[in-house]
């Protein structure tokens, strides 16, 4: 029987690890989720020819163009995915909106609150002609993380007192690891900030559905100096010496907030947690009840209730792999468990459905320009001995 269903061409741009791991959403979507869409891998989109190619061999893609421009031109290209540092978030995503193709970004959203502004301007008005635009803050598209903003919902925490959340990394804390884009703020806008924080402020807005109103916080970078990696041509160009760069970024970031709810918020995000590889946390603690979940055991959520007799309570897990709990039900049985690849693949297949069924998908570009504000906030604040700072809109 043929298929109906449109089929949409994707051109991406950049190939390195988000770019790997979308390219796995759009290769997986389709085989675990009906989709309304049928996405088709068209062309991938990179500096370097001869790695570009080699890179679309291997992913999946059917063209290669060395220039974004020249893709968001292409008739077979309906869809533009960006997986580039964050300083050319705003000119891709404004060039395709503008020129009626669905945007789908990576996190942060941009690298300043004015690049983000304009990119929810142009994404609204992209809207009003049927043009979709999500940010990929892929961890909202964990089972657990779904289940967790589910239970709030529902009531099941009761009012909201504390949110905790962290992100924890330590792929750097060997000083010579070398200076590569993410510790550059021309290249990233920040480090640990945002980086991994915007994901923590991202699922705490989700998470509990309030707002971060205000925040006060501290930024550090330990390690000043960095040996420039060898394919970095560009740092020696930018006048680095041949063999170290300075670090232009944070290391990491604590912070904490006021919830619009009325309950207190506490974030730390780093690069120097040692021996903690990808954990991003997040608690929440409510009259009712608390969640806590951990990715580093992402098929875990554990739950105390706080309504039934102290002897009897105390956090227990819940396996989030039943056909029943968000998105599980589309891969294996109960207790076979989903990896970080999964959430990506979630994450398009909303997008998908969105734009099937002329719906804006969340999170949105204004909800990205939300957390760039936040982010702005705490280095505000950083930058002023944590001094309070309020966060407008
Ligand atoms: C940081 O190293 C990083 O790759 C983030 O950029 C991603 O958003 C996160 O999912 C994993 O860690």
């Amino acid at each position: 029987m043929s298929d109906t269903r449109p089929a949409l061409g994707v051109g991406m741009v950049g190939y390195a690890f988000m770019g790997r791991v979308h390219s796995q959403a759009w290769r997986s979507a389709g085989a675990f989720f009906d989709l309304p869409v049928v996405p088709a891998m068209a062309v991938l989109s990179g500096r370097s020819p001869d790695r570009t190619a080699a890179a679309a061999a291997q992913m999946g893609w059917a063209a290669v163009e060395t220039d974004w421009k020249e893709l968001i031109k292409r008739d077979d290209v309906h869809i533009v995915d960006i997986c580039t540092p964050g300083d050319s978030h705003a000119e891709i995503a404004i060039a395709a909106l503008d020129a009626g193709k669905h945007v789908l970004c990576e996190k942060p959203l941009a690298n300043t609150v004015a690049e983000a502004e304009a990119m929810a301007k142009a994404a609204e008005r992209a809207a009003g002609r049927g043009v979709r635009s999500m940010v990929a803050f892929n961890y909202r598209r964990v089972p657990a993380v779904s289940l967790a903003q589910r239970m709030v919902a529902e009531g099941r925490l009761g009012e909201v007192r504390h949110v905790r959340a962290q992100y924890l990394q330590d792929w750097i804390v060997d000083p010579e690891f070398p200076l590569v884009w993410r510790l550059q703020k021309d290249k990233a806008g920040s480090g640990a900030l945002g980086d991994i924080g915007s994901h923590i402020v991202d699922t705490a807005e989700f998470v509990t559905g309030q707002r971060l109103t205000g925040v006060s916080g501290l930024t550090e970078t330990f390690v000043k100096d960095r040996p420039v990696a060898e394919d970095s041509a560009g740092l020696a160009a930018a006048g680095h010496s041949e063999t170290t760069g300075t670090v232009t970024v944070d290391d990491a970031a604590v912070f904490m907030g006021r919830l619009s709810g009325g309950g207190l918020a506490s974030f730390e995000a780093t690069r120097f947690a040692t021996g903690r590889k990808n954990a991003m946390r997040i608690e929440v603690n409510g009259s009712l009840g608390s969640l806590h979940f951990d990715f580093e055991s992402m098929n875990e959520l554990w739950y105390h209730d706080h309504t039934i007799p102290a002897e009897d309570a105390g956090f227990r897990r819940i396996l989030v792999t039943e056909a029943g709990h968000p998105y599980a039900g589309a891969w294996w049985p109960p207790g076979h468990g989903l990896g970080y690849e999964h959430t990506f693949t979630h994450e398009v297949k909303d997008f998908l459905e969105a734009i099937g069924a002329g719906t804006d998908p969340a999170p949105s570009f204004a909800d990205g320009l939300r957390v760039q504000r936040v982010l702005a906030a705490v280095q505000e604040s950083a930058d002023n001995e944590a001094r309070w700072t309020p966060i407008a809109g």
